[in-house]
């Protein structure tokens, strides 16, 4: 097996500490940074996430791949800037105000950042006007809002106008999403898209910034 594909196979099954052996074991043998985050981790982030959207693993299977991917992206950041590696784009993240929820948000990032995104993770209980504040200082192309409670999803409309008042609708997409959000409520809120799960949220990305 090549050391990518043990790469991803580590990845897979969260064995971080074979991740950092393995990648910095790739660097040596001449396999370029990028490469080694598209065709090792990103490959095993993508398969994790393909079967977590199909019900195969769960949330705790999710949480230490991601670990593992985390891991191996540290050791890689020095060298994919070095090499110019461009991000896809900037997402500001957060779970809106009043909502203390993160394992969902958590997982977001983590297909987000799988899928070569750059994450300003503002954590939970995000103010409309952070999302708008951050959005601005960091040139985020994406506002992606989470929310778990039905008494916190009015904040996302909210976000959504804060940014109309803020005169940046046209340079920013909005995706919002948790268990009580539906395609329907994004609709009618006026955001630009809604996502069931993390997975699809960071192909959705993806799509939105292409
Ligand atoms: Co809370 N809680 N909780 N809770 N909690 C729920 C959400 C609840 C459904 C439980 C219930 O009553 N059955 C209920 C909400 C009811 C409602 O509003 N309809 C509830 C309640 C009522 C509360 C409190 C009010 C309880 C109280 O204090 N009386 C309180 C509120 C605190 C607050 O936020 N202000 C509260 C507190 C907590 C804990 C702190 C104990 C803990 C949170 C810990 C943490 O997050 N660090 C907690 C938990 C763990 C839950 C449950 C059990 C699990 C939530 C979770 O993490 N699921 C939850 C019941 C349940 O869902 N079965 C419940 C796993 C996670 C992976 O799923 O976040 O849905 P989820 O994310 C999914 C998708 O939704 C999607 O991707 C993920 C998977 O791929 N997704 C996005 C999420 N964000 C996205 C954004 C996107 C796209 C997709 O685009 C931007």
């Amino acid at each position: 097996m090549s050391t990518l594909s043990e790469i991803s196979e580590a990845l897979q099954k969260g064995r971080a500490k074979l991740v950092k052996t393995l990648v910095p074991q790739a660097l040596e043998e001449g396999v370029p940074a990028q490469q080694i985050l598209e065709e090792g981790l990103l490959a095993g982030m993508s398969i994790i996430g393909e079967k977590f959207k199909n019900n195969e693993v769960f949330v705790p299977e999710v949480l230490v791949a991601a670990r593992a991917m985390n891991a191996g992206t540290e050791l890689l950041k020095p060298h994919l800037a070095a090499a110019g590696a461009e991000s896809k784009g900037k997402v500001c993240l957060g779970t809106v105000k009043g909502d203390l929820h993160d394992i969902g948000k958590n997982l977001v990032r983590m297909m987000f950042e799988g899928k070569g995104l750059e994450v300003v993770d503002l954590g939970v209980d995000v103010a409309p006007e952070t999302f708008v504040q951050a959005a601005i200082d960091n040139d985020c192309r994406i506002i992606a809002c989470s929310a778990l409670l039905t008494t916190t999803m009015p904040v996302m409309g909210e976000v959504v106008e804060q940014v109309k008042s803020a005169g940046i609708r046209d340079k920013v997409k909005i995706m919002v999403g948790g268990a009580p959000v539906t395609d329907k409520f994004a609709q009618t809120i006026g955001a630009d898209a809604y996502t069931a799960d993390a997975a699809t949220a960071a192909e959705k990305a993806v799509e939105l910034l292409s």
